[in-house]
């Protein structure tokens, strides 16, 4: 049996997004997030056989649109090689502009656009000039720091102290220290491996759980801060996810989660701009709208800005008959 997906593929500052225009399965549940489970348990086949070789790669990520639950203009699942995240930030600002450009979604208030997805509600504006959106602003899920002064000892590296923060997905916060005297000290290789062994030793020791849904747990993304490496930028990054993934954008869920951070350690203020470059240079221009609560825990409103570039049209097939219909990872 053949299954077809249709999608716009294209790209947010430089990390792949897959918008899937057909092919969503019907999801029982009465939320993004209970639907979410729902296509984890179900029907996560589509996931991997869209996001893995070799049909995908190790960065690959994106999304269905859905109709939402409540009363939100549209809502989305995210799927990528590690899971379906709660909230994705790069993947957000790549489907709100092609599902526009292509007149996928109607907004009720011409720029603006609330959007459901597993981790709550966010709220978007964009600029759509003669059929083309130039940048799209999310304003996303509170954020917050859920833990600080984690030690871990990594083996041939060094000790290190860890936070974690949340920004939609929870990330371990690597600061300057010890051996880590920068991203280009350290070279893609050798990210990609700390990162795994890292992420494994957190795990090992602390499970962060979000206090109003505690399906949203775990720490999935480790995210190593640096200094700018260009003018008008304050930080550079490297956001480390899946098995081999280093994001080509500064991600998004990521600059708020580093947000909280830097305005938990009084290092960034309500009202402040904060433009964060990726690992390849591409930027998010990045602001804290507000201060909030997470539970009862203090939390920022974050926001994040963008632009996205559609590459293409692909229908894409899954078929039972190839032996790696569902995708493959060595
Ligand atoms: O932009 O939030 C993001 C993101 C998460 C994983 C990769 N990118």
């Amino acid at each position: 049996m053949r299954h077809s997906f249709s999608c716009i593929d294209g790209h947010t500052a430089g990390n792949p997004v897959r918008l899937v225009l057909s092919g969503a399965p019907l999801l029982n549940g009465a939320s993004m997030a209970e639907r979410r489970l729902d296509f984890l348990e179900r029907f996560d086949w589509i996931r991997t056989g869209l996001c893995l070789e070799p049909r995908g790669h190790d960065m690959m990520s994106g999304g269905f649109l859905y109709p939402p639950s409540g009363d939100a203009d549209a809502a989305i699942l995210f799927i990528e090689t590690s899971g379906c995240l709660p909230m994705c930030g790069h993947g957000t600002i790549g489907i709100v502009t092609f599902a526009l450009e292509a007149g996928l979604i109607q907004p009720r208030v011409p720029g603006e656009l609330t959007i459901e997805v597993p981790a709550g509600t966010i709220r978007i504006t964009y600029d759509l000039r003669d059929g083309r959106v130039h940048s799209v602003r999310i304003r996303n899920v509170a954020s917050y720091v859920a833990s600080r002064g984690i030690e871990i000892d990594v083996p041939g590296f060094s000790p290190l102290t860890i936070d974690v923060a949340y920004g939609g997905n929870y990330y371990a916060i690597i600061e300057p220290q010890g051996a880590y005297t920068g991203l280009d000290d350290l070279g893609t290789a050798r990210i990609v491996e700390l990162s795994r062994a890292i992420r494994t030793k957190v795990q090992e020791v602390y499970e962060p759980v979000h206090p109003d849904d505690p399906n949203i747990r775990g720490v999935t993304h480790v995210l190593w801060a640096d200094k700018p490496s260009s003018e008008g930028a304050d930080a550079r990054n490297a956001v480390f996810y899946g098995e081999r993934a280093i994001d080509r954008s500064p991600c998004g869920t990521g600059t708020s989660a580093r947000m909280a951070h830097l305005v938990a350690s009084g290092r960034l203020s309500v009202g402040q701009r904060f433009v964060h470059e990726s690992y390849i240079g591409s930027r998010f221009i990045g602001g804290v709208e507000a201060r909030t609560k997470v539970g009862d825990i203090a939390g920022i409103v974050p926001t994040i800005e963008g632009s996205a570039i559609a590459t293409g049209l692909n229908t894409i097939w899954i078929d039972r008959k190839d032996p790696f219909w569902a995708g493959f990872t060595v």
